[in-house]
């Protein structure tokens, strides 16, 4: 009954029921008959995208017309997830977009449900990327995203009796109403090859193979504002030219269509397993595609928008370029744009050092030794020999400053230096290089960045004291709280009397003064029930295991690691287990119910990691069908954790865990989330927990556990034999191995908790130090829920104080120390 009507502008509930009609029609991807829940999905993704591309260009326009130095952020990663709600969310029309629907016969809920998510992304690293975006766009920067459009995101996790099975994922299945293909865009990206030296003494790279590099653009509407920027994905194709016609009139397809083949694999999966020769080659190709197609698409636009006033000078480059290396994955921008500059457009070294080292900067994401990238300098020159070349040049160049000029430094050298040239197995280090290169290096939480100045950098601080710096990770208000918890937004908007909390997040400050207020208490609680109501729906629907509402919902969800310690949160779970079948039925009954939720993926190949999948899961099984103890504990291992689950688990969430050996987590993203949503936290004192108990209160933050100073001590009296485990700790390890929880050979996991691993690495986690601290902890968090006045206030104490981890906070902070970019607002 509704006529179809193109309308990109439709902002009342009949226009834009039009204009979804509209695209349900005269798309061409599904027949026109049908108006299922799915194709409803992709006609009104595709009536907003309408929108957005509108705005997407009045934005490109502008910038072009102010030309602002502008930032890229490069990153192999972003963690989207559904847009859907989020576009809406952000242009205002929630009301005439869920009319509009509901004309149509379907609920706005229901419709956003068929979206998939885009997992372009591992885990912190990759959401915080997409975090910062949202917040680029609504703080109205010129800044733009540039990632890698893979065919397949992170793996999709499944339980089975064994264990985790990964799945290969597939958003673009049908297709991503979203992304905008440009076949405009194109550059050239070269692999393999040699340098050809020139009469003039100049260089060049040739021969090699060239794949294409095609952009398509995602755009990212911002909050409440026209400025609506773009997250450029680049696919990687073959040119026609490389199909062997002759070889493929001979019959010989595959060997004909070789570098189709090649071209394609590059995008095809996220992050493929580096442990294999090949697997090694396929990312290194991936950061460089990222790298290169990437610096040409800027320094295009560099020279485009330079027509008005003639050609530009390089030397002007620094002041409309800003290039945030998102961790050392995309450290080859650094070669690839002194190549650029010195090979491409004939600057000479000096010249191209200036502009290369006051356009780059590097945060770092992480502290761990195995996953500081190092690159093998053979595969280096095979792949990429003229941007070895570069690096060696930098190198010398560096190590011949530091002779000259810090004679005190002469045995640091070695590990100062970019190049290691251990002949067993010489390695390009990429932080080494992303350091020395870039005017400025950050952390992630004060804490880490500390850790980086006194430990991993410190001999780098002594040379550049001001090169170092800290930006606390922040995340957006937008999906994590207004859009994932309506209910509870409301009510901060009601008793803040506005809603410009949104944008500005420290407002949060004024529900302090209402924390003890009875009515506001009331309101909350209520908030939070339906939010728990709907989240135990949401288990029973995917696990088949009820949960009761009442109980405390106690969770934790992260990527599955070691240093994370999700194992000793279950052990933690089996000792309460064991203390329940211990007592009698009216002791029980004096207990604190809870419900204790973990989800979280294993890498493919992370052993340890899989087991501990393994035992949540296996724990789970005999706690929940235990007729004695499951009305007072279930253990529910949440499958498939990703944002779109997150969204659903934060707002339902009571307390969370944040339990990383102090020192190991960076900064962490999902604890700021649950301190925004309400949810008390149990932690250590460790990357943004730091922080944010300083900003919540600490008596509104379960600590425990060493800290991270005293790490290197206990670890060290740990190997001298000096370690004398909690009782507790023993008797939940010997519960694991008498068997109650099934046959799994849990032997070699809990092996990792005593001296006896072979790597002299007895725990080295620290988990038996931690765990009677953490139980002790554990025991204040069931004393204080007794008390429900009392936890509510705390709770909302939580929320009034997350303001600071609003990534506008962040956003503003690198636009100003780090960027020195400005606001620059579509009028
Ligand atoms: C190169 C490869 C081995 C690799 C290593 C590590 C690939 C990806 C990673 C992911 C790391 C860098 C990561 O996600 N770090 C997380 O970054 C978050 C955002 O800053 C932090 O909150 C979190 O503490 C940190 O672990």
């Amino acid at each position: 009954k509704i006529s179809a009507k193109a309308n990109p502008e439709a902002d009342d509930a009949t226009e834009i029921a039009g204009n979804i009609v509209y695209h349900a029609k005269y798309s061409p991807h599904f027949s026109p008959l049908k108006f299922g829940p799915e194709q409803a999905l992709y006609a009104t993704a595709e009536s907003l995208r309408d929108r957005l591309i509108q705005l997407w260009n009045e934005t490109y326009v502008h910038f072009n017309k102010v030309d602002p130095k502008q930032t890229y952020y490069l990153s192999m990663e972003y963690l989207q997830g559904r847009a859907l709600t989020n576009a809406i969310g952000n242009l205002n029309l929630q009301g005439p977009y869920a009319d509009a629907l509901r004309t149509l016969g379907y609920e706005l809920e229901e419709i956003a449900e068929q979206e998939k998510d885009a997992a372009l992304g591992n885990g912190g690293l990759g959401r915080l990327a997409s975090c910062f975006l949202d917040s680029m766009a609504t703080l109205n920067l010129p800044a733009w995203g540039y990632g890698l459009r893979y065919r397949h995101g992170l793996f999709k996790q499944i339980i089975t009796k064994k264990g985790q099975e990964e799945i290969p994922e597939d958003w673009l299945e049908k297709f991503s109403p979203w992304e905008i293909v440009r076949h405009d865009v194109v550059f050239p990206v070269r692999f393999f090859g040699k340098v050809q030296v020139n009469p003039d003494g100049s260089r060049k790279w040739v021969d090699g193979d060239v794949v294409q590099a095609l952009a398509y653009d995602v755009p990212i509407p911002g909050y409440g504002t026209k400025n609506t920027i773009s997250l450029r994905l680049w696919e990687a194709k073959a040119r026609a030219e490389d199909l062997d016609l002759f070889q493929f009139n001979e019959g010989e397809y595959e060997l004909a269509a070789q570098l189709h083949s090649r071209a394609q694999q590059i995008c095809t999966v996220l992050y493929p397993g580096d442990a294999t020769e090949n697997g090694k080659l396929l990312r290194l190709k991936q950061q460089f595609f990222l790298c290169s197609a990437s610096l040409q698409d800027i320094i295009s636009r560099f020279h485009e928008r330079s027509t008005t006033e003639g050609s530009r000078k390089w030397s002007e480059f620094p002041s409309k370029v800003a290039v945030q290396m998102n961790d050392t994955h995309p450290t080859l921008a650094i070669p690839e744009l002194m190549r650029l500059l010195m090979d491409d457009n004939g600057l000479g070294w000096d010249e191209a050092w200036d502009v290369t080292s006051k356009t780059v900067a590097y945060t770092n994401h992480t502290v761990l030794p195995e996953a500081l990238e190092k690159w093998s300098q053979s595969l280096m020159w095979k792949l990429l020999p003229r941007h070895m070349e570069i690096i060696e040049e930098i190198d010398k160049r560096f190590v011949q400053t530091i002779r000259d000029t810090r004679v005190d430094l002469e045995d640091k050298i070695s590990s100062l230096s970019i190049l290691d040239n251990n002949p067993q197995k010489p390695v390009v280090r990429m932080a080494n290089l992303c350091v020395v290169s870039s005017h400025t290096v950050n952390g992630v939480a004060q804490l880490h960045s500390d850790i980086l100045k006194a430990e991993l950098f410190a001999d780098y601080v002594s040379i550049w004291p001001n090169k170092f710096q800290n930006k606390t990770n922040g995340i957006t208000p937008r999906r994590w709280l207004r859009f994932c918890s309506p209910e509870l937004s409301d009510i901060i908007t009601k008793w803040l009397k506005t809603d410009k909390w949104i944008t500005d997040l420290d407002l949060l400050t004024g529900l302090r003064q209402f924390a003890d207020n009875e009515e506001l208490q009331s309101e909350w609680a209520s908030a939070k029930t339906a939010n728990k109501k709907r989240l135990a729906q949401y288990i029973e629907r995917v696990t088949g295991v009820s949960i009761d509402p009442t109980s405390l919902f106690d969770i934790q969800v992260k990527r599955i690691h070691e240093y994370k310690r999700q194992l000793m949160n279950i052990l933690g779970v089996v000792y309460r287990f064991k203390k329940l079948k211990e007592m009698k039925p009216e002791e029980r009954k004096k207990t604190v119910p809870r419900t204790v939720m973990i989800g979280g993926k294993a890498f493919a190949t992370y052993t340890n990691a899989k087991r501990i999948v393994k035992l949540v899961n296996d724990v789970g099984d005999v706690v929940n069908s235990d007729p004695e103890v499951n009305e007072y504990l279930k253990v529910v291992f949440v499958p498939n954790y990703n944002v779109t689950v997150a969204e659903m688990l934060i707002p339902g969430s009571e307390l969370s865990q944040h339990i990383s050996t102090a020192g190991m987590e960076a900064s962490g993203t999902s604890n700021m989330k649950f301190a925004l949503n309400g949810c008390l936290i149990i932690g250590t004192l460790d990357g943004a927990n730091v922080e944010i108990r300083e900003e919540v209160g600490e008596e509104n933050f379960f600590l425990f556990g060493a800290t991270a100073d005293q790490v290197p001590r206990l670890r060290k009296e740990r190997e001298d034999g000096l370690f004398k485990p909690d009782p507790r700790f023993e008797e939940a390890k010997q519960f694991v191995k008498s068997g109650v929880f099934g046959s799994y050979d849990y032997g070699p996991l809990l092996d990792s908790l005593e001296g006896n691993t072979g790597f002299g690495r007895g725990d080295y986690f620290l988990v038996g130090y931690d765990f009677p601290s953490y139980m002790d902890a554990q025991a204040k968090v069931d004393e204080a829920y007794k008390d429900r006045k009392g936890w509510l206030k705390m709770s909302i104490l939580s929320t009034a104080g997350s303001g600071k981890f609003s990534s506008d906070r962040t956003i503003a902070q690198y636009a100003k120390e780090i960027w020195n970019i400005e606001a620059c607002p579509v009028p």
